[in-house]
């Protein structure tokens, strides 16, 4: 029995004595002590002097035994949540009660003391429950997130996104992601091991850059509380290129004239593509293709503006009409091409050219008028 050694001159120090006397009172509860359990339900977040039950009541236990046994709370915890109104029979709610600062995840959320009554000594467990209030919207950590996505990505590639937090428990905790309507992406969503979620975006059109370089959009986490909560963050995805399209031509034919011996440097035409593409990408350069050896003497193109100028010597009697191609060219290889026609203009630089063809000889000072002198051939070549 443990009152052998209470006895005992163990028991010197006065705190060792106290603790003897912890049992001792436990040790009677177990063996004669009138005992009884109640167990409580009540909404966290209640105000201050709340009524969690009518203990008298419900111990059966009048007020007059209450007072006179001087009921009261024995706790372990450091918090003391409830306070035991003696007069009225009542437990009140004594302390701010937060379930998700108590219990955090763990459902269901309750904490237990004893009500203790002397002569004789009583002792009744009350177990306090507390319930969850949806009192937490789901919430990102920041409030944007940014993508750079190419659009050269393909349908199907996943972008994992940013979870919320909602602290409190079962239907009061994030049920669910929605992403605001887009024509690029639908949502997936998935379950962590511990029954988290989270979700990600996946392509399901690929994204242009020449027609939205940017894209905003939204997505919202909602709990299944009543009323319901949810918190949101912007995605913003900026589309990068890539080299999906050919330089374009404004023309598909440049027609222009020159002046024959026209001086070097004379402007004759510019041609003029465009890309759509951004940068290198769309970074032009022009040249001539494959010209026959002569006209890669005559004409010449600015790689930059497509300026044509000309080069060598205009000669229209040798080329009336000269057919050149001409080719854009991105810095990622992709081309076009266009013709350019010049003509070239005549100018009367050609004395007429006198070749005798016969020449009688000597001529008679009689001969008549009509006597064929000489055949001559006149060319101009203007
Ligand atoms: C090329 O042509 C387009 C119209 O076709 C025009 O808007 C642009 O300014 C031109 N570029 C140059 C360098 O002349
Ligand atoms: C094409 O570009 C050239 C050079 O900038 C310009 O002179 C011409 O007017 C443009 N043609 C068209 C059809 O826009
Ligand atoms: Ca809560
Ligand atoms: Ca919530
Ligand atoms: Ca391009
Ligand atoms: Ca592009």
């Amino acid at each position: 029995m443990a009152f052998e050694g209470f006895l005992q001159p163990k028991c010197l120090k006065w705190r060792l004595c106290g603790l003897r006397w912890q049992v001792l009172i436990f040790v009677l509860y177990f063996s004669h002590v009138v005992s009884g359990q109640i167990r409580y339900s009540i909404p966290e977040e209640m105000k201050k002097g709340s009524v969690i039950g009518n203990v008298a009541q419900d111990l059966g236990l009048d007020l007059k035994r209450l007072r006179a046994g001087r009921a009261r709370i024995v706790t372990g915890e450091s918090i003391q949540y409830t306070e035991l109104k003696t007069e009225k029979g009542i437990l009140v709610v004594s302390e701010r009660i937060d379930r998700e600062q108590l219990c955090g995840d763990v459902t269901p959320c309750s904490f237990s003391f004893e009500i203790i009554l002397e002569n004789p000594i009583e002792l009744h467990r009350i177990t306090v429950e507390i319930l969850d209030v949806n009192d937490h919207a789901p919430a990102f950590p920041n409030k944007y997130i940014h993508f750079e996505i190419s659009e050269s990505a393909t349908v199907g590639s996943r972008f994992l996104l940013e979870s919320a937090e909602d602290p409190d428990v079962g239907l009061n905790a994030l049920q669910n992601y929605v992403l605001t309507h887009n024509d690029n992406f639908i949502l997936k969503q998935h379950a962590n091991p511990d029954g988290s979620k989270y979700a990600e975006m996946v392509l399901q059109k690929p994204l242009d850059r020449e027609e939205h370089p940017r894209l905003s959009l939204k997505l919202i986490a909602v709990d299944g509380g009543n009323p319901q909560r949810s918190g949101s963050v912007n995605i913003e995805i900026t589309v990068l290129d890539a080299n999906d399209n050919a330089p374009v031509f404004n023309q598909s034919v440049y027609r222009a004239t020159v002046m024959e011996n026209a001086p070097k440097d004379t402007y004759i035409t510019t041609v003029n593509a465009s890309d759509a593409d951004r940068g290198t990408n769309g970074q032009i350069t022009y040249s001539f293709s494959k010209l026959k050896g002569s006209i890669a003497d005559i004409f010449i193109i600015d790689e930059k503006t497509g300026i044509i100028s000309v080069s060598g010597q205009v000669d229209y009697e040798k080329d009336k009409k000269y057919e050149v191609r001409v080719e854009a060219k991105d810095q990622g290889g992709l081309t076009d091409s266009s013709k350019v026609v010049i003509e070239v203009i005549d100018v009367n630089d050609n004395a007429p050219v006198i070749n005798v063809m016969s020449f009688s000889s000597p001529v008679s000072e009689d001969a008549p008028p009509g006597t064929t002198v000489a055949v001559i051939n006149v060319k101009d070549a203007d």
